[in-house]
């Protein structure tokens, strides 16, 4: 019962968003504060949630969407409306390409105003905005609908192929009251956000029967198997079966680069001779030349069979026949393979291993001949020399990676060795990740973090260095300075005052905009001054930019990816 002396107890849409978040394990939201949101970032701060505040959106969506695939929970990312919220829309849409879970929440305007297009401030009808962009998209528009809004955006993101969520927040639900014990009733505790999928036993036996028949078999991991957290059954299944395997880029590490059953050093050689190929959350797109063509070995493409585990049903047959689908979760999925091939499984043909083998120590050879080679000038292959170097000594460190030449080379040269220590420009090849994933993964894993970024690559999020120095993250960017987009050596054909545009201002010094904020800048022109400087940032975990200076003529045009680029190879 309650007296006129003892009032009821209220709540409101912010303690009830941040109630509903931190219910769900949710402790950490990415974001730049403004109307109608900072007093929520404010509160969700008092609350004893982490507010990580960025310099634009883009790269709090990103932060969001690296926390995501890192810990298989829906990273949390916070803006204003119109113009915060479209800023933020390009990391939702590569969350959800990338099938990553990530939630954008974005304030809003009123509905009524925005709808009547009545000129309200940062009017904009942002739910419509996003829907063809992400995974799925909610308003709520009342506080007693703040739980069932926020699980369904959890279960979303996360359930099935995970993706990008949008979560619109209107600015008068934040200050609508509720009775205290009825909003917390409101809320939802979501219970098995990503229920496992178990694949049917008739498609097991169909990909053993497949498997076992193969005489050239090899598995693809890609980065759904790194995000499923399978590790250890992955292992299994690429060790028990005896099968050669090549890792898509941020399935690196999953097993180390160096174990002998690794066939990315015969990479050209095994896509095009395999017969049997075992897909574990890989899509055949364009990164896989779409499974058919001259990389897959021409008119043997016709023969050869695939097996492809995923979550998505709908994935199969997306651009070639699929003999052997395999739905489910890939945790599910692998046991369910370890099980049906019991412990005397035959590994393959030894005429198969052998010449993957071959391959493999012939070119793994001839790659270590040329990171030997310690020219004049410091190219992309002596600078990653060094840092794979300290990546080797430091494998619980994660590595940043985007640029052209810069992310080429890094992907092959600097070997991982634990799972989910990659982080790159995913599906879309996108820059401008760099700084996001950097503070994400630094933030969420508490460990070391090495950005391996093209001057070009670093300057779509450069200004977030601020954030890095704020937070106090251990964070060190090289920036592998080659003045400019591919090389920097085009001419203006005109001879015109402006200079051509892949290039920058030559010879800058990217080190002193980390100095400027207070971190440590470092000019390295040798691989030994690179590979110093970033010993000491690992080690002493202080931000850190080293500004690699780089033969501006070594790269190539789109880096290896010149056959989508129609003028690429051309000589100018
Ligand atoms: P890569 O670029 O490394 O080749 P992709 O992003 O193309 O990888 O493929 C990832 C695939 O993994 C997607 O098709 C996605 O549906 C799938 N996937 C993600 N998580 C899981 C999971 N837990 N179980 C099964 N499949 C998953
Ligand atoms: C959002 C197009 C692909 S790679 C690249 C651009 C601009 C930069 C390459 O130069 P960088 O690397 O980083 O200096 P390097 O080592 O070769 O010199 N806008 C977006 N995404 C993409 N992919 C581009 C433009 C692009
Ligand atoms: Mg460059």
């Amino acid at each position: 019962m309650t007296t006129d002396s003892t009032p009821i107890e209220t709540t409101d849409g912010f303690h009830l968003v941040i109630d509903a978040l931190k219910l769900n394990g949710l402790d950490t939201i990415f974001t730049v504060p403004g109307i109608p949101i900072t007093d929520l970032t404010r509160m969700a701060q008092a609350e004893g949630m982490r507010v990580i505040s960025f310099r634009h959106e883009q790269h709090a969506g990103n932060a969001a969407t690296a926390a995501g695939f890192l810990t298989q929970k829906p990273g949390i990312a916070l803006t204003v409306s119109a113009p915060g919220f479209l800023n933020g829309l390009t990391a939702l849409t590569n969350a959800t390409t990338n099938c990553f879970p990530m939630i954008l929440i974005s304030g809003s305007s009123e509905r009524e105003i925005v709808d009547l297009q009545q000129g309200d401030y940062e009017e904009m009808d942002q739910l419509a905005i996003a829907k063809p962009l992400c995974k799925a998209a909610f308003r709520v528009l009342h506080a007693q609908d703040i739980g069932v809004g926020i699980a369904r955006a959890i279960r979303a993101a996360v359930s099935g192929r995970p993706g990008g969520v949008y979560l619109d927040l209107p600015a008068k639900l934040f200050s609508q009251t509720m009775d205290a014990a009825a909003g917390k009733k409101s809320l939802i505790k979501v219970v098995d956000a990503a229920p496992r999928q178990l694949p049917a036993p008739e498609s097991v036996q169909r990909a053993l029967d497949l498997l076992k028949g193969a005489k050239r078999p090899l598995i693809l991991l890609g980065k759904g198997a790194a995000y499923a957290q399978a590790d250890a059954d992955i292992r299994a299944l690429v060790e028990r079966s005896g099968i050669p395997y090549l890792p898509m880029s941020m399935a690196k590490g999953l097993l180390p680069d160096t174990h002998e059953q690794s066939a990315s050093a015969a990479r050209s050689y095994v896509l095009a001779e395999a017969d049997v190929v075992l897909l574990v959350g890989a899509r055949l797109n364009w990164l896989l030349s779409h499974g058919k063509g001259k990389t897959w070995g021409g008119d043997k493409a016709a023969e050869r069979q695939f097996i492809q585990i995923d979550i998505a049903p709908t994935e199969m047959d997306s651009n070639v026949p699929i003999a052997a689908p395999l739905v489910g979760d890939i945790g599910s999925c692998v046991a369910a393979l370890l099980t049906g091939m019991g412990s005397n499984w035959a590994k393959p043909p030894a005429e198969w291993t052998g010449a993957v083998n071959e391959r493999r120590i012939k070119n793994l050879a001839k790659m270590a001949e040329t990171l030997a080679l310690n020219p004049p000038v410091m190219n992309f292959h002596s600078a990653l020399n060094a840092i794979r170097n300290v990546v080797k000594a430091n494998p619980e460190a994660i590595v940043v990676n985007e640029g052209a030449n810069t992310l080429d080379f890094a992907r092959s040269i600097v070997d991982m060795y634990l799972p989910r220590k990659r982080l790159d420009v995913g599906t879309w090849g996108i820059m401008g990740i760099g700084m996001g994933f950097s503070v994400a993964a630094a933030v969420v894993t508490g460990k070391p973090v090495i950005a391996i970024e093209g001057d070009s690559a670093f300057g779509f999020s450069g200004m977030e260095v601020e954030t890095i120095c704020r937070y106090n993250l251990p964070v060190c960017v090289v920036v592998f300075n080659n003045n400019g987009i591919y090389r920097g050596i085009d001419q203006n054909p005109t001879g015109g005052p402006d200079v051509a545009p892949t290039v920058f201002v030559k010879n800058a010094r990217y080190d002193l905009m980390m100095t400027a904020f207070g971190g440590v800048g470092v000019h390295a022109t040798t691989p030994a001054e690179l590979q110093k400087a970033l010993e000491e940032a690992v080690a002493s975990g202080k931000p850190t930019l080293i500004n690699a200076v780089i033969d501006e003529t070594a790269g190539t045009e789109s880096g290896r990816i010149t056959s989508l680029n129609p003028s690429a190879g051309k000589k100018k």
